[in-house]
């Protein structure tokens, strides 16, 4: 569909120009989230054409203190690319982006093919390592304000990923504690659990979510859990990391 591509155009050059724009459904009040999802397939095919890759899944609200923060209270999913990666330990640069901020996750690395419903032991059977990791979420709207089908059109805010170490997925990791921290300060603090109760139970609603837009979740796919707390805005000069109870830590730095 003509219309669905044009708005698929309209996020996708805001993203690559860093500019903000208006709400989509401030001009269409009645846009549905099925179609914010065509909209996002639509300006990752862009991204792809433009020569990325895919690399996985990112799942988004799928804690409260997320939900709380941007008044959307159901869970989204989005499609990650390769030019979104950054070094861990290296440079944000903020002008690349709208008004990044920064949010802790964990993230599953995986080497198994999970597709529809499948129960927590299974998603766990799939999962080849885990990892400590920060998001950068960037929604393209003005004063980062959206309803539910305006951030789904906007690939769910993905920027940018920065992933720690991987380690074996055998240790428990249902409720370890997660510190974002600034120039060495804690300034959000929470724990995986927040995360659905269980991140196990995020990249379950991963397989069974993205099922229902025909994708399924591939060998070797990375899925982004969800942060366990509020993100945390960026500003030039800041060092940002996080420390994941008994599985590392990832920083970067933030510059112009
Ligand atoms: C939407 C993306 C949410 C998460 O981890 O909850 C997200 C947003 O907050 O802009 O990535
Ligand atoms: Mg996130």
């Amino acid at each position: 569909m003509a219309g669905l591509e044009k708005l698929a155009a309209i996020v996708d050059d805001a993203q690559l120009q860093a500019r903000p724009i208006p709400q989509l459904t401030h001009a269409m009040p009645d846009l549905s989230v099925e179609d914010a999802y065509a909209i996002q397939a639509l300006s990752v095919a862009r991204r792809l054409s433009r020569g990325e890759r895919r690399i996985g899944v990112k799942m988004g609200l799928t804690s409260r203190a997320k939900m709380v923060q941007v008044g959307v209270d159901e869970v989204a999913w989005g499609r990650l690319t390769d030019a979104m990666l950054l070094e861990e330990g290296g440079a944000l640069p903020l002008s690349a982006f709208v008004h990044p901020r920064l949010e802790p996750e964990i993230v599953f690395l995986l080497k198994k093919r999970l597709s529809g419903n499948v129960s927590a032991l299974e998603a766990m059977a799939a999962v080849e390592a885990i990892a400590p990791a920060m998001e950068v979420i960037d929604s393209r709207y003005e004063n980062f304000k959206f309803v539910l089908p305006d951030v789904v059109a906007d690939n769910t805010s993905s920027a940018g990923l920065v992933i720690g170490a991987w380690r074996s997925p055998e240790i428990d990791f249902s409720n370890l504690g997660m510190v974002l921290s600034v120039n060495g300060r804690p300034k959000e603090i929470g724990s995986s659990a927040a995360i659905l109760g269980h991140p196990v139970r995020s990249l379950v609603a991963a397989a069974r979510m993205t099922a229902q837009w025909g994708e399924a979740l591939e060998p070797g796919y990375i899925v982004m859990a969800g942060a366990a707390t509020a993100a945390h805005a960026a500003s030039v000069g800041e060092t940002i990391s996080l420390e994941v109870q008994n599985l590392g830590s990832v920083s970067i730095k933030i510059e112009e």
